[in-house]
């Protein structure tokens, strides 16, 4: 059965409201069903499922972690044809695995929340959406870290004559091949997508803000023979995914407590790039991890191509014509493909909580969360992938996952015991943060001398864990209801206790 785009223009009610269809909104959708829970709907503002995975699909596009760890833990997928699966074949795996399980009935297309109030006598959250109003018992924000286009303040940049997109609204109808083309950014999106495009056009002027570190990808297709031992021999992939779930956490470690990466890449770089003074453009002045590293064995090499011109003069304005740099050089272009990230960590806004305040007014000092996934004064509100749960080393989903899990237990727990509401106390939430600021300071992403959309918080922390997924997932393998002030529609139940300390960050891996 398919997803449905309409049938919601009267008030309608469900137990648990998810926002977004990508990999972790479906992903808490197929647990919620594994768990019995049947009563929910996805909303999805756009006309498929898929979020990232939909949006971003500019030739070359790919994940840049394993395959085999990049797939939800319950649904492995024997058939990936590589080792860093291209976006077609994660797209078609994320509608092949919705549809195996069941939830695309569950799924409303073209349903934009715009915006939610929790009603705390009803203890309820009530949903103003493009196509009707929604009350929902429980919440669940799914909208993805990465999924709003960040687009550059240039003065000018409406003024440009030529074709202008960004990497994630890719132009599929706009012809390249004989044209010159400028792209904004150097970043993980158009590293991958330089190398496919430089063959086709005329002239390729890359604008180069920061260089970025890079890191061998060595993809390779994935044989006939080894999809078949994994489809007979399930404990097989279970162990490779295993493998590269380990190569992930060493990377990690290795970026935060060693430089001998960095001599690798710059080995690297000696090797890909033979003119001295393009090499010099493109080493970095920063710790290597600091910003995210380009997985990439093309990116290096294609720039020497004679059709290409790395510029890394700064840009003052887009004319007409083309980009204006501070040397005051005219780039003239037929097309300008912005490579320039995302606004990271958005937030459905204005959505108010238990005393009206939207999640924007509680952050104006910084984003302020528990362990990423519930934050005081939103009663059952639940996050995925919230604040400070993004990764630079490994799979986003062993995150969402393990959030996943515990949002889970916490539905199941305020069944158990008759309660209608939950919410995270403030002096855990406080005790929480007070821990991981402290534990932010020390990691590269602080201290690498670099910006990025890991810092984009306004306290100046980072969007990231800093430690490893294995703590993450320990700390939220239980539902910690001592933490949480749980309410029924009549009365508020204080936790027994004061709230746990049972997990200080400080005694956490990082
Ligand atoms: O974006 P980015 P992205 N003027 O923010 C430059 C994930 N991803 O789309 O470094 C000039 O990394 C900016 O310069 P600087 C992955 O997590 C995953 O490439 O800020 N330049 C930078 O070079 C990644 O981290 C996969 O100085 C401007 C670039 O634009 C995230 O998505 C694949 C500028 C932006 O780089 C985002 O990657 C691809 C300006 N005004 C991406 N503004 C997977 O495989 C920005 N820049 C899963």
């Amino acid at each position: 059965m398919c997803p449905t785009t309409a049938g919601l223009s009267t008030t309608r009610e469900t137990r648990v409201a998810i926002i977004g269809a990508g990999f972790s909104g479906l992903g808490m959708a197929i647990r919620l069903r594994q768990a019995g829970i049947d009563d929910f709907l996805v909303l999805e503002r756009a006309a498929d499922i898929g979020g990232t995975w939909r949006d971003n699909s500019y030739p070359g596009c790919a994940v840049d972690v394993k395959a085999h760890l990049y797939s939800l833990s319950f649904a492995p997928n024997a058939d990936w044809t590589e080792t860093y699966a291209s976006q077609r074949e994660i797209w078609d795996y994320i509608k092949r695995v919705c549809a195996e399980h069941g939830v695309l009935p569950h799924v409303r297309l073209g349903a934009e929340v715009r915006s939610g109030l929790w009603d705390d006598a009803a203890q309820r959250w009530r949903l103003e959406t493009s196509t009707g109003v929604i009350e929902a018992q429980f919440l669940v924000s799914a909208i993805g870290p990465l999924s709003e286009p960040a687009l550059p303040e240039t003065p000018g940049l409406e003024s440009f004559e030529g074709r202008l997109f960004h990497s994630a609204q890719w132009d599929h109808n706009h012809e390249l091949s004989g044209k010159r083309v400028g792209v904004i950014g150097t970043g993980s999106s158009a590293a991958q997508f330089i190398p496919k495009i430089q063959p086709t056009v005329e002239k390729l002027t890359v604008f180069q803000r920061t260089p970025h570190w890079t890191f061998p990808r060595m993809n390779r297709r994935i044989t006939k023979l080894e999809q078949m031992l994994y489809r007979r021999f399930p404990a097989l992939q279970r162990a490779v995914r295993a493998r590269q779930y380990l190569y992930h956490e060493f990377l990690g470690f290795m970026v935060q407590h060693s430089r001998l990466l960095e001599a690798v890449a710059m080995l690297r770089l000696r090797l890909h790039v033979r003119d001295p003074e393009l090499r010099t453009k493109l080493t970095p002045d920063y710790r290597m991890g600091c910003k995210r590293i380009v997985v990439s064995d093309d990116f290096h090499p294609v720039l020497m191509q004679p059709n290409v011109d790395v510029v890394t003069e700064k840009i003052v304005e887009i004319s007409p014509r083309g980009v204006l740099t501070a040397d005051g050089a005219e780039h003239a272009l037929d097309t300008l493909i912005l490579g320039t990230g995302f606004r990271a960590m958005p937030v459905v806004d204005p959505l108010r909580g238990r005393d009206g305040d939207t999640l924007t007014e509680r952050w104006r000092e910084g984003r302020c969360a528990y362990y990423g996934t519930t934050v005081a004064g939103f009663p059952n509100y639940f996050m995925l992938v919230g604040p400070n749960t993004a990764t630079g080393h490994t799979s986003v989903l062993l995150y969402a996952e393990a959030q996943i899990g515990y949002i889970v237990q916490a539905l199941q727990y305020l069944e158990r015991h008759q309660k209608t509401s939950l919410e995270v106390a403030e002096s855990a939430q406080r005790f929480f943060n007070d821990h991981l600021r402290r534990k932010l300071k020390r990691t590269v992403w602080l201290t690498g001398g670099c910006n990025s959309w890991y810092l984009n918080d306004p306290n100046g922390t980072s969007v990231l864990w800093p430690g490893y997924t294995w703590s993450f997932r320990k700390a939220l393998r239980r539902f910690d209801a001592e933490n949480y002030v749980l309410r029924d529609a009549a009365r508020c139940v204080q936790p027994g206790h004061a709230h746990s300390t049972r997990r200080p960050l400080a005694s956490q891996s990082s």
